[in-house]
């Protein structure tokens, strides 16, 4: 595991074991490459990122912390909250013989900036256990003296060959808000699979369910579980949106798919002073059969 500039200039970790490759950028604790032995690589990551502090990157796993989407009292606040756009603080690199992983732990704790924009104590603490599976786990503490509600999203992005082909199954019979139709609240049927025909923007909410992408193009099935997680987010920008987008390629809407493991809307986090929640996703790749 090596820590160097990478793109940008910001510096990067990447990660070279027997059981996957990787990268986490220490800004915003954004992982942006995995690719387990044998496989394709995982995460997207547009192009077209930038890669400039203050800005999010537009790929692989960006965390979305404290809140999700704009911020409800302020507009002029950056969307998505503060997390994916600032430095995180390394803490820890420790490899796992046992199943040849590696796991990196950073840190991100308020100060004067964060609390501008959310007056509030917090310490975030995320691990990242990168192996032929990989787990992510976001665990916020008040250290505060007073309770706070905050939003998250894991807000990963999935490599795909082509989107038009993939399908999501897991959120059948699941109410969803649906983000290109007035937020409507809507409902998925019985045994309905979530196919991308179109601009998609869903945020599936009161679903603790594992989700898995199918897809066939790339002959594979990415299978994640989480915990902690009351939300599941799934968005394409189609053709109109990566066009208005200037670090997302006109085209590269074919190529990916978020789902995104979060706690949104009426599944926002209470945490008293010294309270800590904890949300964790697992992703694991397999052929189709
Ligand atoms: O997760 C879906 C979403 O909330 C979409 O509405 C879209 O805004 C996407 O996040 C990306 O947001 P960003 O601020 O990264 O451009």
């Amino acid at each position: 595991v090596t820590l160097a500039r990478a793109q940008g200039g910001l510096e990067a970790l990447s990660i070279d074991r027997e059981s996957a490759k990787g990268a986490l950028y220490l800004q915003g604790a954004t992982v942006t490459a995995w690719q387990p032995k044998d496989q394709a690589p995982v995460l997207w990551v547009s192009a077209k990122s930038l890669y400039q502090v203050d800005k999010a990157i537009r790929g692989g796993i960006p965390i979305c912390f404290p809140w999700f989407g704009p911020k409800a009292d302020q507009p002029s606040a950056p969307q998505h909250g503060f997390a994916r756009s600032r430095p995180w603080m390394l803490q820890s690199v420790a490899d796992d013989p046992k199943d040849r992983s590696v796991t990196v732990t950073l840190v991100l704790a308020a100060d004067r900036e964060t609390r501008a924009l959310w007056p509030h104590d917090f310490r975030a603490r995320y691990a990242v256990r990168m192996g032929q599976k990989l787990e992510i786990a976001l665990t916020v503490e008040n250290t505060g003296e007073s309770p706070f509600r905050f939003e998250e999203a894991l807000h990963t992005y999935l490599a795909v060959a082509d989107v038009r082909g993939a399908r999501v199954e897991g959120l059948e019979d699941t109410r969803y808000f649906d983000k290109v139709d007035n937020g409507k609240e809507k409902r998925m049927g019985p045994r309905e699979a979530i196919t991308v025909g179109g601009e998609t923007d869903r945020v599936y909410v009161g679903t603790s369910s594992a989700t898995e992408l199918i897809d066939p193009g790339m002959n594979r099935r990415i299978s994640i579980q989480k915990d902690g997680s009351r939300t599941t987010v799934v968005w394409n920008p189609w053709i109109d949106k990566a066009r208005a987008m200037k670090d997302f390629g006109d085209d590269e809407w074919k190529e990916m798919i978020c789902v995104e493991t979060a706690n949104s809307g009426p599944d926002a986090i209470d945490l008293e002073p010294g309270g800590s929640h904890t949300i964790r996703a697992l992703y694991a790749v397999n052929a189709l059969a």
